[in-house]
């Protein structure tokens, strides 16, 4: 029956209802390749009936050859032929060394990693070119032909210049040896480290070719609270053994480096970063790295954060100790990633420490060092202000540190769409001249060093990402790091496109799930600038209660300060003042609690409970409206996917149905245990109409989750 019916959806052009052919396990990523319908799939025909490599054959324009046959063969149902020869319905890839006369391109903008797509009219023919300086934009133009045509776009009418505005586009892995991921959701670490470098998974080629797809061009393999070991002779054949996969994709490899390695591995007694031996020591293991991995990116370094070692325990500074890195590894080209996530000794607001100890050594850095900074002062929380050092380091090159994985934002079983929240911070206008996009592609502050980090939410569960829609986030990670200006909704829409139908009314309807989903963990969570409120060390689950760990800071109740007077962390002028290591526009706004924007006052104001928001409540009613309207969100997601069950693989549909239906009963559990406490803090009756937690405070408090994962 389905073959007849898909034969006769193809024969009328219509849109039956789809049948499905096999089930889908979302193994495949965004890179499905299933059969289009009726004219999208007559498209493809007419516009890739052969295909032309003019280009020097490399391991890297095979790959995109190999992708372009795999892709069209399953979206049109038939392997274009390849050829030498230019016919009508030609796609060529050229190389502009190779451009045949008549190819008129400014191939300039496009750089070395750039490419073009569109329509041209060769020797006679007319074709469809895919076009760039080198082979590795030949491979990028072709996951961008190929993204056009599973989402079907006019490709006759295809006219894309497109290159990557962040020159450094990484993967940040925090896996461990062991394979334990840590803040991981989805499995084991996907390297096999036990069995490098012998035995090469397939799966390493196909996260090869996913990342590519993205134009994500570096993968840190291991954990930032790294291990010496990933530094000696047998780990890094094993690490060779990865970039040898990777490198047709383009994607270089890098390593956290563990500061006092010089200790651990070379047997000496200090890894003072001035110290000639220390010096000397690092500037060997980078000639052995390289020597193993000729074009090794750089080292990822977390030092003096959360008990890593680092130059502080020498008396030496952030800058002593990435400099000497940098040192070592600047005749080979790589560069540091010099964390910034530090909060030590002064608990008094953890917030302000990263600027603290960074913003003065701005220009006491080398020039290949950059300097990795999370999207907000505290920890990757639901949602943070930027943070307060972009813009406030023009002469440092600043990479952005994005969370994929969601430590902090119900693990891969809610469904939690971050487009909307990376998309926030790269648009924040930080008040220095420019958004933190343009600090961090370099252009505001002229660096044409650049990066973007992703801390990655892979790992060996069949459909890499815990969960379907977790594989948007690595997706909108990549589209973003690519192009920091794309706007969430577009990158939601493609993804949908290519991961789940193309169907319009279903595609729209799945995209506005993905773009409320952001906004309805805020509310479930730690709404009106509510933060870490999450339960100890896991971070799954409230526990807004909390305070009796070991630091100051470490403790939820330190974070929202709730009493009988109020709710909030005072960081204005009369508090911590944290509010003054912004610009002084973007400080003005934020000092005073009528001009801060309602969906970060708790973050910069203690507020007596009756205090009167813009919406005409009390901050008590609008918290706990806040509270009810996150859950109303998740219960609205739920219905919607319910009504997409005919445009849905039912393997897949069935298993983002059972996601949500924990995620709604754990955003109810959010919000009882969290207004169960807060009225127990403010003493105050429940907004009249709401209703009560479902059980006592106390019954919440008793919950313990001893074996939850990624820690
Ligand atoms: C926190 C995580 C911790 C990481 C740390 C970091 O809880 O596991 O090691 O960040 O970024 O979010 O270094």
């Amino acid at each position: 029956m389905t073959t007849v019916f898909r034969w006769l959806g193809l024969l009328l052009g219509l849109a039956l209802a789809p049948t499905w052919a096999a089930a889908e396990d979302g193994y495949d990523l965004w890179l499905r390749y299933r059969p289009l319908a009726g004219a999208a799939q007559a498209q493809v025909q007419a516009r890739a009936r052969s295909l032309v490599l003019a280009a020097p054959t490399s391991p890297t324009t095979q790959a995109a050859v190999t992708e372009l046959r795999r892709g069209i063969q399953g979206l049109a149902g038939r392997e274009p032929e390849l050829t030498s020869r230019v016919s009508p319905g030609a796609l060529l890839l050229v190389t502009r060394a190779q451009a045949p006369a008549g190819l008129a391109l400014s191939w300039e903008e496009l750089g070395r990693e750039g490419y073009a797509l569109r329509r041209a009219t060769l020797q006679g023919a007319d074709v469809t070119v895919i076009a760039a300086n080198g082979d590795v934009g030949l491979l990028y133009g072709s996951f961008a032909w190929l993204r056009a045509a599973q989402t079907g776009e006019d490709l006759s009418k295809l006219d894309q210049r497109s290159a990557p505005k962040v020159a450094l586009r990484m993967l940040n892995h925090w896996d461990n040896l062991d394979r334990h991921v840590e803040r991981g959701y989805a499995g084991a670490s996907l390297w096999d480290w036990w069995k490098l470098p012998d035995i090469l998974d397939p799966r390493y080629t196909d996260y090869a070719r996913a990342n590519a797809s993205l134009g994500i061009n570096g993968t840190v393999l291991n954990n930032v609270n790294a291990k010496a070991d990933s530094l000696t002779a047998p780990y890094l054949a094993k690490a060779a053994a990865l970039a040898g996969v990777f490198r047709p994709y383009g994607i270089k490899v890098y390593l956290s480096a563990r500061f006092s390695a010089p200790v651990e591995l070379g047997g000496l007694k200090t890894a003072d970063p001035l110290d000639p031996a220390v010096r000397a020591w690092w500037k060997a293991k980078a000639d052995e790295v390289y020597r193993a991995i000729p074009d090794f990116g750089g080292f990822l370094v977390k030092a003096n954060s959360e008990g890593q070692p680092g130059p502080q325990d020498y008396g030496r500074n952030h800058a002593d100790g990435a400099n000497m890195l940098a040192e070592a590894l600047a005749p080979h080209g790589g560069v540091v990633l010099w964390r910034a996530f530090v909060y030590a000794a002064d608990a008094s607001d953890r917030a302000k420490q990263a600027y603290a100890e960074f913003q003065p050594l701005d220009g006491r850095f080398a020039p290949n060092v950059i300097v990795q900074v999370k999207n907000g002062p505290i920890d990757f929380q639901p949602r943070e202000p930027f943070h307060p050092l972009f813009g406030a380091m023009p002469k440092t090159p600043l990479a952005l540190e994005l969370q994929i994985t969601k430590e902090y934002l119900g693990f891969s079983t809610h469904l939690v769409h971050l487009g909307p929240l990376f998309e926030e911070v790269l648009q924040a206008d930080t008040g220095h001249g420019g958004t933190v996009a343009r600090v961090v592609d370099g252009s505001l502050e002229g660096h044409k060093l650049s990066a973007i980090a992703g801390v990655a939410n892979i790992g060996t569960d069949r459909n890499w990402s815990g969960s379907q829609f977790d594989q948007a986030n690595w997706y909108a990670f990549g589209r973003l790091a690519w192009d920091p200006d794309t706007k969430a909704g577009r990158i939601a829409r493609d993804w949908v496109a290519q991961t789940f139908t193309t169907r319009p009314a279903a595609r729209d309807a799945i995209v506005d799930m993905m773009l409320a989903s952001r906004e309805a963990v805020v509310d479930y969570m730690t709404p009106l600038g509510l933060h870490h409120l999450m339960d100890t060390g896991h971070h799954y689950g409230p526990g807004p209660w909390v305070n009796n760990l070991e630091r100051a800071d470490w403790n939820p109740t330190y974070f929202h300060k709730a009493g009988r007077d109020g709710i909030g962390f005072d960081r204005s002028p009369t508090g911590s003042n944290a509010v003054a290591q912004y610009a002084p526009s973007v400080a003005r706004l934020w000092s005073d609690p009528r001009t801060t924007p309602p969906e970060l006052l708790l973050w910069f104001h203690h507020l007596p409970w009756d205090y009167a928001m813009p919406s005409g409540r009390t901050l008590w009613a609008e918290l706990v409206a806040r509270y009810d309207r996150g859950v109303a969100t998740v219960d609205d997601m739920r219905r919607r996917w319910a009504a997409l069950e005919p445009d849905i693989d039912p393997q897949r549909h069935a298993e983002v149905a059972a996601y949500l239906a924990v995620q709604a009963r754990e955003a109810r559990w959010w919000r009882d245990a969290c207004i169960a406490y807060f009225q127990s803090v403010s003493g105050l009756p429940l907004p009249a109409g709401t209703r009560p937690p479902e059980q006592s405070l106390a019954a919440y408090q008793a919950l313990r989750f001893g074996f939850a994962p990624g820690r």
